[in-house]
């Protein structure tokens, strides 16, 4: 039997292409110059596509494509990838949740701990010579008993939740539906930021929560606040992020995302009260591992099955 054409959309890893190679022909977007070409050639023969959480599925690419059956993302986050769209013409979309709650929520507690405890600017001070110079580093800010504000308690919102209790913090947050704990329920993103001194942001991105942190929000968090956003850059205004880091309406920030990826404002780079990372939040071996086999098992499953382990909510219906 001829092998199904795949396309594959950004990159995979080897131990995924090793996976899907004996079962797919795969066709690599990015590889291809003349994509007009390619689509007309093979529109009526490709059946899955396989992308991630970044590229997620071009416009029009599944109006396109008329037996397409499957999007396979690598990644959590799909607001790159209209579900609702898919779901209306039958294509099952899956993605990879829980694999890596534990890998993003450390992530987050890493940003929170190099803002407070200033750990860019004191490896300078170690390693430009200004200990022996100039003497101690100026002291920093401690994690321990902080009110934590946590915006999005969802799979990754609880990881970082059981993770900052070790902290002696006092948990607050706020989602679209309270839940059954004994954490603080705020019912506005505002609300929630009056009351915390840290806020990690963790909803997913796309039009529901785009600027959900907004100006005012980043008031409420006031100029001893810190923001850690490891969600999607589309959830913060970056415009207002700026402004109130540069006016110190805003204490301090520690990043993940950005609203251009991979384009991060210069403003951001020069402030020494932000940390950065490049959307790093999941990117160990050991859980892109789980990611990729998991992207992977959703793949080979709906070939021999015609069921997936991991859909997303939009076309759970479609997974009978
Ligand atoms: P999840 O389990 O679906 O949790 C999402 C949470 O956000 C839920 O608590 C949900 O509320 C809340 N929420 C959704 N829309 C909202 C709105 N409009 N207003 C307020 N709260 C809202 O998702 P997850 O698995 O934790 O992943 C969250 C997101 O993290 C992903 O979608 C992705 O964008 C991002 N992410 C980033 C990285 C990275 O590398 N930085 C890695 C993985 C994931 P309810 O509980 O009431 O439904
Ligand atoms: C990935 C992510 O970097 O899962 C997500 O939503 O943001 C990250 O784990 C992204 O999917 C690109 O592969």
């Amino acid at each position: 039997m001829p092998k199904r054409k795949l396309l594959q959309i950004g990159n995979i890893t080897s131990r995924m292409s090793d996976r899907l190679s004996g079962n797919f022909d795969i066709i690599e977007y990015f590889k291809i110059q003349n994509k007009e070409k390619m689509i007309s050639r093979n529109a009526k023969e490709i059946v899955c596509v396989l992308t991630d959480g970044h590229w997620g599925v071009p416009d029009n690419l599944m109006e396109r494509l008329p037996n397409l059956e499957i999007v396979s993302s690598y990644g959590v986050g799909y607001d790159e990838i209209d579900a609702d769209f898919a779901a209306s013409k039958k294509i099952l979309v899956t993605h990879t949740p829980d694999v890596l709650n534990d890998e993003v929520a450390d992530t987050a507690i890493m940003l929170w701990l190099a803002v407070y405890r200033q750990l860019i600017p004191a490896d300078r001070w170690a390693r430009q010579g200004n200990w022996e110079k100039e003497g101690s580093f100026p002291l920093s800010r401690s994690v321990q008993n902080q009110k934590v504000g946590i915006l999005g308690l969802g799979r990754i919102g609880e990881t970082i939740a059981r993770r900052v209790k070790a902290f002696e913090a006092e948990i607050h947050y706020h989602s679209r539906s309270q839940k059954n704990n004994n954490y603080h329920f705020h019912d506005s993103p505002k609300k929630l930021a009056e009351n915390v001194d840290v806020l990690f942001v963790i909803t997913p991105g796309g039009n529901a929560t785009r600027n959900l942190v907004d100006e005012s929000v980043l008031e409420a968090l006031g100029k001893s606040g810190t923001l850690i956003n490891v969600s999607r850059g589309s959830v913060v205004d970056e415009r207002a992020l700026v402004d109130a880091l540069q006016k110190g309406t805003l204490g301090a920030a520690g990043l993940d995302v950005f609203e251009k990826e991979p384009f991060i404002p210069i403003e951001l780079k020069n402030m020494t009260n932000v940390v950065l990372t490049p959307h790093i939040g999941s990117a160990t071996a050991q859980t892109r591992e789980a990611m990729g086999d998991l992207t992977c098992d959703n793949l080979l499953s709906y070939f021999k099955s015609g069921k997936v382990f991991t859909p997303v909510p939009e076309c759970s219906k479609l997974n009978i």
